[in-house]
Protein backbone atom coordinates (compact mmCIF):
# COMPACT_ATOMS: atom_id res chain seq x y z
CA UNK A 1 0.00 0.00 0.00
CA UNK A 2 1.06 3.28 -1.05
CA UNK A 3 1.13 6.39 1.10
CA UNK A 4 -0.70 9.43 -0.10
CA UNK A 5 2.17 11.83 -0.67
CA UNK A 6 5.10 11.55 -2.67
CA UNK A 7 8.45 9.39 -1.45
CA UNK A 8 12.14 10.26 -2.05
CA UNK A 9 12.30 6.35 -2.99
CA UNK A 10 9.56 6.55 -5.34
CA UNK A 11 11.63 7.35 -8.53
CA UNK A 12 8.50 6.62 -10.72
CA UNK A 13 6.29 8.96 -8.88
CA UNK A 14 9.41 11.73 -9.04
CA UNK A 15 9.84 11.65 -13.21
CA UNK A 16 5.98 11.93 -13.21
CA UNK A 17 6.97 15.07 -11.15
CA UNK A 18 9.83 15.71 -13.57
CA UNK A 19 8.08 15.16 -16.70
CA UNK A 20 4.74 17.31 -15.97
CA UNK A 21 6.95 20.21 -15.20
CA UNK A 22 9.08 19.81 -18.27
CA UNK A 23 5.88 19.78 -20.03
CA UNK A 24 4.80 23.11 -18.95
CA UNK A 25 7.75 24.81 -19.31
CA UNK A 26 7.99 23.37 -22.83
CA UNK A 27 4.16 24.37 -23.49
CA UNK A 28 4.96 28.13 -22.23
CA UNK A 29 7.85 28.44 -23.89
CA UNK A 30 6.61 27.28 -27.38
CA UNK A 31 3.90 29.39 -27.22
CA UNK A 32 5.73 32.44 -26.75
CA UNK A 33 8.68 31.29 -29.56
CA UNK A 34 6.32 31.21 -32.22
CA UNK A 35 6.42 34.18 -33.49
CA UNK A 36 9.86 34.76 -33.47
CA UNK A 37 10.15 31.89 -36.25
CA UNK A 38 9.69 32.12 -40.22
CA UNK A 39 5.77 32.13 -40.46
CA UNK A 40 5.88 29.02 -42.59
CA UNK A 41 7.29 27.07 -39.46
CA UNK A 42 5.02 28.46 -37.19
CA UNK A 43 2.16 26.12 -37.49
CA UNK A 44 4.85 23.32 -36.65
CA UNK A 45 5.94 25.25 -33.18
CA UNK A 46 2.57 25.77 -32.15
CA UNK A 47 1.80 21.96 -32.88
CA UNK A 48 4.44 21.40 -30.64
CA UNK A 49 3.07 23.02 -27.90
CA UNK A 50 -0.16 21.75 -28.00
CA UNK A 51 1.30 18.35 -28.18
CA UNK A 52 2.80 19.76 -24.70
CA UNK A 53 0.23 21.18 -23.44
CA UNK A 54 -2.16 18.54 -23.65
CA UNK A 55 0.25 15.90 -22.22
CA UNK A 56 1.00 18.29 -18.95
CA UNK A 57 -2.88 18.04 -18.27
CA UNK A 58 -2.73 14.67 -18.33
CA UNK A 59 0.24 13.89 -16.59
CA UNK A 60 -1.29 15.78 -13.66
CA UNK A 61 -4.01 14.03 -13.33
CA UNK A 62 -1.29 10.80 -13.88
CA UNK A 63 0.74 12.09 -10.89
CA UNK A 64 -2.08 12.11 -8.84
CA UNK A 65 -3.57 9.02 -9.12
CA UNK A 66 0.19 7.11 -9.47
CA UNK A 67 1.26 9.40 -6.18
CA UNK A 68 -1.98 8.47 -3.91
CA UNK A 69 -2.77 4.77 -5.27
CA UNK A 70 0.95 3.64 -6.54
CA UNK A 71 -1.21 2.33 -9.72
CA UNK A 72 -1.35 3.61 -13.45
CA UNK A 73 -4.29 4.06 -15.27
CA UNK A 74 -3.69 2.97 -18.95
CA UNK A 75 -6.61 4.52 -20.08
CA UNK A 76 -4.98 8.18 -19.58
CA UNK A 77 -2.36 7.44 -21.27
CA UNK A 78 -4.90 5.97 -23.87
CA UNK A 79 -6.95 9.58 -24.30
CA UNK A 80 -3.46 11.66 -24.51
CA UNK A 81 -2.01 9.07 -27.56
CA UNK A 82 -5.36 9.78 -29.35
CA UNK A 83 -4.74 13.46 -29.37
CA UNK A 84 -0.92 13.93 -29.08
CA UNK A 85 0.27 11.15 -31.40
CA UNK A 86 -1.69 12.17 -34.44
CA UNK A 87 -0.57 15.21 -33.97
CA UNK A 88 3.33 14.41 -33.84
CA UNK A 89 2.62 12.46 -36.55
CA UNK A 90 1.36 15.08 -39.41
CA UNK A 91 4.35 17.34 -38.24
CA UNK A 92 6.08 15.44 -40.82
CA UNK A 93 3.89 16.72 -43.55
CA UNK A 94 3.99 20.20 -41.89
CA UNK A 95 7.83 20.04 -41.92
CA UNK A 96 7.59 19.44 -45.88
CA UNK A 97 5.13 22.23 -46.34
CA UNK A 98 7.50 24.78 -44.20
CA UNK A 99 9.49 24.77 -47.27
CA UNK A 100 8.01 23.31 -50.09
CA UNK A 101 4.73 22.54 -51.53
CA UNK A 102 3.80 19.00 -50.79
CA UNK A 103 0.52 17.10 -51.58
CA UNK A 104 -2.31 16.67 -48.79
CA UNK A 105 -2.51 12.86 -49.50
CA UNK A 106 0.48 12.45 -46.98
CA UNK A 107 -0.98 14.56 -44.14
CA UNK A 108 -4.44 12.44 -44.86
CA UNK A 109 -1.52 8.91 -44.50
CA UNK A 110 -0.16 9.36 -41.79
CA UNK A 111 -3.21 10.47 -40.11
CA UNK A 112 -5.02 8.38 -40.37
CA UNK A 113 -2.23 5.37 -40.26
CA UNK A 114 -1.80 6.91 -36.54
CA UNK A 115 -5.13 6.22 -35.65
CA UNK A 116 -5.38 2.93 -37.02
CA UNK A 117 -1.85 1.93 -34.41
CA UNK A 118 -4.45 3.62 -31.80
CA UNK A 119 -7.07 2.26 -32.03
CA UNK A 120 -6.12 -1.25 -32.31
CA UNK A 121 -3.78 -1.06 -29.44
CA UNK A 122 -6.57 0.88 -27.69
CA UNK A 123 -9.42 -2.11 -28.18
CA UNK A 124 -6.52 -5.15 -27.27
CA UNK A 125 -5.99 -3.30 -24.16
CA UNK A 126 -9.69 -3.01 -22.96
CA UNK A 127 -10.17 -6.39 -24.42
CA UNK A 128 -12.77 -5.56 -26.96
CA UNK A 129 -10.31 -8.04 -28.93
CA UNK A 130 -7.85 -10.20 -28.49
CA UNK A 131 -4.72 -8.84 -27.28
CA UNK A 132 -2.98 -10.01 -30.09
CA UNK A 133 -5.10 -8.88 -32.78
CA UNK A 134 -4.70 -5.39 -30.96
CA UNK A 135 -1.37 -6.33 -31.74
CA UNK A 136 -1.04 -6.65 -34.75
CA UNK A 137 -3.09 -3.58 -36.12
CA UNK A 138 -1.19 -1.47 -33.91
CA UNK A 139 2.10 -2.49 -35.48
CA UNK A 140 -0.04 -2.68 -38.90
CA UNK A 141 -0.44 0.72 -38.66
CA UNK A 142 2.71 1.78 -37.14
CA UNK A 143 4.28 -0.26 -40.42
CA UNK A 144 2.27 2.41 -41.95
CA UNK A 145 3.28 5.89 -41.11
CA UNK A 146 6.79 4.50 -40.88
CA UNK A 147 6.78 3.64 -44.66
CA UNK A 148 5.59 6.62 -45.59
CA UNK A 149 8.11 8.35 -43.91
CA UNK A 150 10.80 6.71 -44.79
CA UNK A 151 9.79 5.28 -48.29
CA UNK A 152 6.23 6.87 -49.24
CA UNK A 153 5.69 10.65 -50.90
CA UNK A 154 6.83 11.89 -47.55
CA UNK A 155 10.17 9.71 -47.59
CA UNK A 156 10.67 10.88 -51.29
CA UNK A 157 10.17 14.36 -50.94
CA UNK A 158 12.12 14.48 -48.00
CA UNK A 159 15.03 13.24 -49.56
CA UNK A 160 15.31 16.15 -51.95
CA UNK A 161 15.21 18.25 -49.19
CA UNK A 162 18.46 20.20 -48.21
CA UNK A 163 20.17 21.65 -45.11
CA UNK A 164 18.51 21.94 -41.94
CA UNK A 165 14.78 20.97 -42.61
CA UNK A 166 16.49 17.50 -44.21
CA UNK A 167 18.31 16.99 -40.59
CA UNK A 168 15.11 18.32 -39.14
CA UNK A 169 12.84 15.40 -41.39
CA UNK A 170 15.71 12.89 -40.25
CA UNK A 171 16.14 13.27 -36.56
CA UNK A 172 12.16 13.32 -36.27
CA UNK A 173 11.93 9.83 -38.21
CA UNK A 174 14.16 8.27 -36.00
CA UNK A 175 12.40 9.13 -32.98
CA UNK A 176 9.20 7.93 -34.41
CA UNK A 177 11.50 4.52 -35.07
CA UNK A 178 13.63 4.03 -32.56
CA UNK A 179 11.93 6.49 -29.51
CA UNK A 180 8.32 4.79 -30.06
CA UNK A 181 9.42 1.33 -29.62
CA UNK A 182 9.13 1.47 -26.60
CA UNK A 183 5.16 1.51 -26.71
CA UNK A 184 4.78 -1.84 -28.42
CA UNK A 185 6.90 -3.47 -25.89
CA UNK A 186 5.58 -1.84 -22.83
CA UNK A 187 2.32 -3.39 -24.68
CA UNK A 188 3.34 -6.90 -24.77
CA UNK A 189 5.81 -6.59 -21.68
CA UNK A 190 4.48 -3.74 -19.31
CA UNK A 191 1.39 -5.48 -17.25
CA UNK A 192 4.57 -7.49 -15.65
CA UNK A 193 5.77 -4.09 -13.97
CA UNK A 194 4.02 -1.36 -13.70
CA UNK A 195 6.78 0.34 -11.27
CA UNK A 196 9.37 -0.11 -14.25
CA UNK A 197 6.27 0.25 -17.07
CA UNK A 198 5.81 4.14 -16.24
CA UNK A 199 9.30 4.64 -15.64
CA UNK A 200 10.04 4.04 -19.09
CA UNK A 201 6.81 5.62 -21.01
CA UNK A 202 8.01 8.82 -18.76
CA UNK A 203 11.33 8.98 -20.01
CA UNK A 204 10.60 8.08 -23.36
CA UNK A 205 7.33 10.76 -23.60
CA UNK A 206 10.31 12.99 -22.54
CA UNK A 207 12.62 12.28 -25.67
CA UNK A 208 9.10 11.58 -27.80
CA UNK A 209 7.21 14.41 -27.27
CA UNK A 210 9.89 17.36 -25.81
CA UNK A 211 12.74 16.65 -27.52
CA UNK A 212 10.65 16.31 -30.49
CA UNK A 213 9.01 19.51 -30.34
CA UNK A 214 12.54 21.37 -29.66
CA UNK A 215 13.98 19.87 -32.60
CA UNK A 216 11.44 21.37 -34.54
CA UNK A 217 12.21 24.65 -32.85
CA UNK A 218 15.35 24.44 -32.95
CA UNK A 219 15.17 24.26 -36.88
CA UNK A 220 12.84 26.84 -36.85
CA UNK A 221 14.38 29.52 -35.08
CA UNK A 222 18.03 28.42 -37.40
CA UNK A 223 16.23 29.67 -40.34
CA UNK A 224 15.55 33.55 -40.43
CA UNK A 225 13.71 34.54 -37.58
CA UNK A 226 11.23 36.42 -38.77
CA UNK A 227 11.76 40.08 -38.86
CA UNK A 228 15.59 39.87 -39.37
CA UNK A 229 15.47 40.66 -42.89
C1 LIG B 1 3.64 10.92 -26.64
C2 LIG B 1 3.20 9.60 -26.82
C3 LIG B 1 3.61 8.78 -27.85
C4 LIG B 1 4.61 9.23 -28.86
C5 LIG B 1 3.00 7.47 -27.93
C6 LIG B 1 3.19 6.60 -28.93
C7 LIG B 1 2.54 5.34 -28.94
C8 LIG B 1 2.76 4.34 -29.85
C9 LIG B 1 3.75 4.49 -30.95
C10 LIG B 1 2.02 3.09 -29.69
C11 LIG B 1 2.14 2.04 -30.53
C12 LIG B 1 1.46 0.72 -30.45
C13 LIG B 1 1.89 -0.25 -31.37
C14 LIG B 1 2.89 0.04 -32.43
C15 LIG B 1 1.36 -1.65 -31.37
C16 LIG B 1 0.62 -2.00 -30.11
C17 LIG B 1 -0.29 -0.93 -29.69
C18 LIG B 1 0.39 0.41 -29.42
C19 LIG B 1 -0.74 1.42 -29.50
C20 LIG B 1 0.97 0.39 -28.01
Amino acid sequence: MKSSSLQSSDITGITFWLISMALLATTVFFFIERNSVKASWRTSVTISGLVTGIAFVHYMYMREVWVTTGTSQTVFRYIDWLLTVPLLMIQFYFILLAVKKVSSGIFWRLLVGTLIMLIGGYLGEAENISVNAGFIIGMAGWIFILYEVFAGEAGKEAAKLTGAAKDCFEFCKWIVTIGWLVYPLGYLFGSANEVTLNLVYNLADFINKILFGLVIWKTAASLAPAGSK
